[in-house]
């Protein structure tokens, strides 16, 4: 690696961005390629016990830790369940909210568009998967001497944080799914979180079992899902 060359922009540091640069058809190419190998990532719920190395599991968040975030504030943190006794209890405390949802609070057009997946309120997975990842969004911080520091644009960033995330797991061979009991502030309590931090997502990761199957789902053509004004 070359050195870094800095400036300062208003007495803020700045370095210079190298970066690789391709033709037009090497553009092409690898926009193509890394399309067709994302195409192939697909939400699994069949988990394997299988372990993984938690030096992976790090990777994989300073992956989705890279991505870009409302002035530059990170506002996550990645809760990492491995714990066989905390999995047990966020699964009894997800079944009690998903058997409530599942009955009662979900409407018939929704559990009617869930049909195709053939999702329900029981989660195995919560217990079987080797890592649970629970992605908190911190609404805001603490300064040095307690006082409350903004955070912006929150929901968006560790959106985009868990979709790094997810393409990270899926660029290790792993599987994930992004599971969403609802509510799930049952989590802020088992994973003792502070009150500034939200629960995001619930994502199991691990590998999936020898013989996985997914739903048969289509994936929408370009046409439908964008408008050029050229
Ligand atoms: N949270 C429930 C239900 C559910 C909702 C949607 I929208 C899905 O795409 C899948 C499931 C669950 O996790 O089962």
């Amino acid at each position: 690696m070359s050195e870094k060359r800095t400036k300062l922009f208003n007495g803020h540091p700045f370095i210079n961005y190298e970066r690789d640069v391709y033709t037009e058809e090497e553009c092409i190419k690898r926009s193509k390629e890394f399309y067709q190998w994302l195409d192939t990532r697909r939400t699994v719920r069949d988990f394997s016990d299988k372990p993984i190395p938690r030096e992976v599991i790090d990777n994989l968040i300073l992956s989705a830790s890279s991505a870009p975030s409302g002035a530059h504030k990170q506002p996550w943190t990645f809760c990492v369940v491995s714990s066989a006794e905390l999995k047990t209890q966020i699964k009894e405390a997800a079944e009690k909210e998903e058997f409530e949802s599942y009955h009662n609070r979900m409407s018939e057009e929704w559990l009617e568009d869930l049909k195709k997946l053939q999702t329900d309120w029981k989660k195995p997975f919560l217990e079987i998967a080797p890592y649970l990842v629970i992605i908190f969004k911190k609404a805001f911080e603490f300064g040095e001497d307690g006082e409350k520091k903004n955070n912006y644009y929150v929901n968006e960033s560790v959106g985009l944080a868990a979709g790094f995330f997810l393409t990270a797991v899926h660029q290790a061979g792993l599987v994930a799914l992004t599971h969403t009991p609802s509510p799930m502030n049952f989590l802020t309590k088992l994973l003792k979180r502070p009150e500034n931090e939200r629960p995001f997502l619930l994502i199991p990761v691990g590998y999936p079992v020898e013989e996985t199957y997914v739903p048969d789902l289509e994936r929408k053509p370009i046409d439908d899902i964008a408008v050029y004004y050229d």
